[in-house]
């Protein structure tokens, strides 16, 4: 991946424009926009304010996803906001551990809290889950411990978790191919006559890829149960999201004749609502959907990555008056969903979650080094076993140099 230097000085152009929803629940369009900000699902505003729900044309489609947490209590506001607070100090625990030479590497999801927490929350347990390699807030929302997110990073496994134990899949580094196996895993879902949902995580980047493409009609034509989950976090390493596409990201359903709709991924009352619409829509046998959650990457793409190189402070900080956590604390806050004790709780309980990460990378044991030969064949191989064979008497000729 090349480093596009002019990006940095070049004025980003806004992909947004002409968003909206293709064939959401919602028919109406809504009227053109003035502001250069791209239209989007929005239920929750960076201020902290619940977005009042008029039929008028400027706002009339988020009336349509909101009635999906119309009923959503106190309680579980906090625990939204809880989610996203825990995830985001186990993201920074293992960005520091990765500094300190416990990983060797990491991918933060710092700023895409509310896309993973909202989408994450929509999902039920019989669902099924293929992820990227940064949707450590989904695997939270899944139930996976997350300190088994972590020993693929510090390359003592090859994952780290049974993917059946929680109905989340392995990390997938490949970029866009777990969409395929979202797709094909939804259309056994329909052949065996089941009402579970699948989800597929991917990336503006992985948007590109023929993948993904390939998934999209497969998934159009067979009516799959599946829901496509584009985070768009502006980049793909250092690729800016106009050199993926020419139209808004959601807009690319219309072509393959499945609905698209863009929500703000920094809002996860909207994330969630957005994200039940479209786990229903499968559930009832109305085929895929994409959702584009409009978000953005604070942090570098990995613990490899410099920003600095390719993108402006600026960018950043713009977004971070849009962050995920603070505007539902203003929210709590203001409506008296959440006391000072509350917040004093958590921020124990999360101080606590980056103590016992640490403790646990740190004693994590190197893999038997013979476990590579495992579970290559179901009933095994001639050739692992020369390899396993060969590898063997390498170790040994180490016992015979020490013994020397
Ligand atoms: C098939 C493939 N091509 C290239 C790569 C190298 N690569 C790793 S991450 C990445 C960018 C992905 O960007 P995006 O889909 O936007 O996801 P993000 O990292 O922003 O979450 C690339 C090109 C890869 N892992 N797999
Ligand atoms: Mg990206």
């Amino acid at each position: 991946m090349t480093v596009d230097s002019s990006a940095a000085r070049k004025p980003r152009r806004s992909a947004a424009g002409k968003a909206g929803t293709t064939g959401t629940p919602s028919t109406t369009r809504t009227a053109a926009k003035k502001s250069t900000e791209p239209e989007l699902v929005q239920l929750l505003t960076p201020e902290g304010k619940r977005v009042r729900i008029a039929k008028n044309a400027r706002n009339a489609k988020n009336a349509e996803y909101a009635r999906y947490v119309a009923d959503i209590t106190p309680e579980e506001l906090r625990g939204l906001y809880r989610d996203m607070v825990l995830t985001r100090r186990f993201d920074a625990e293992a960005t520091a551990l990765q500094r300190q030479g416990e990983l060797g590497l990491w991918a933060s999801l710092l700023g895409q809290e509310a896309a993973q927490i909202g989408s994450g929350r929509a999902t039920r347990p019989d669902d099924y889950v293929f992820p990227t390699y940064r949707e450590h807030g989904v695997a939270w929302c899944r139930g996976v411990d997350p300190t088994k997110l972590l020993g693929m990073f510090r390359g003592v496994n090859h994952g780290g978790w049974d993917p059946n134990g929680n109905n989340f899949h392995l990390y997938t580094i490949v970029i866009g191919s777990q969409t395929l196996h979202a797709t094909g895993y939804a259309m056994g879902v329909a052949m065996d006559g089941a009402d579970s949902a699948v989800i597929a995580y991917f990336g503006d980047g992985a948007s590109s890829q023929g993948d993904v493409a390939e998934s999209f009609t497969f998934a159009a034509v067979y009516n799959a149960p599946v829901v496509f989950f584009c985070q768009n976090n502006q980049w793909a390493i250092s690729e800016p999201t106009e050199k993926q596409t020419r139209v808004p990201l959601y807009q690319r359903a219309q072509g393959y004749g499945f609905p698209g709709v863009r929500v703000d991924g920094n809002d996860v009352l909207a994330c969630l609502a957005v994200t039940r619409w479209a786990l229903e829509r499968a559930r009832n046998g109305e085929g895929p959907t994409l959702v584009e959650a409009y978000t953005y990457r604070m942090g570098a793409h990995t613990t490899s990555d410099d920003p600095t190189r390719y993108r402006h402070d600026d960018e950043r900080a713009a977004w971070e008056a849009k962050d995920p956590i603070l505007r539902l604390r203003r929210y709590l806050e203001a409506s008296n969903h959440a006391d000072e004790g509350f917040f004093a709780e958590l921020e124990a309980e999360s101080e606590a979650l980056g103590k016992r990460v640490r403790e646990v990378v740190r004693a994590m044991p190197d893999p038997d080094t013979f476990a590579i030969f495992e579970n290559v064949y179901a009933d095994g191989h001639a050739l692992v076993d020369e390899e396993r064979a060969q590898f063997a008497a390498y170790q040994a000729s180490f016992a015979d140099a020490e013994g020397v």
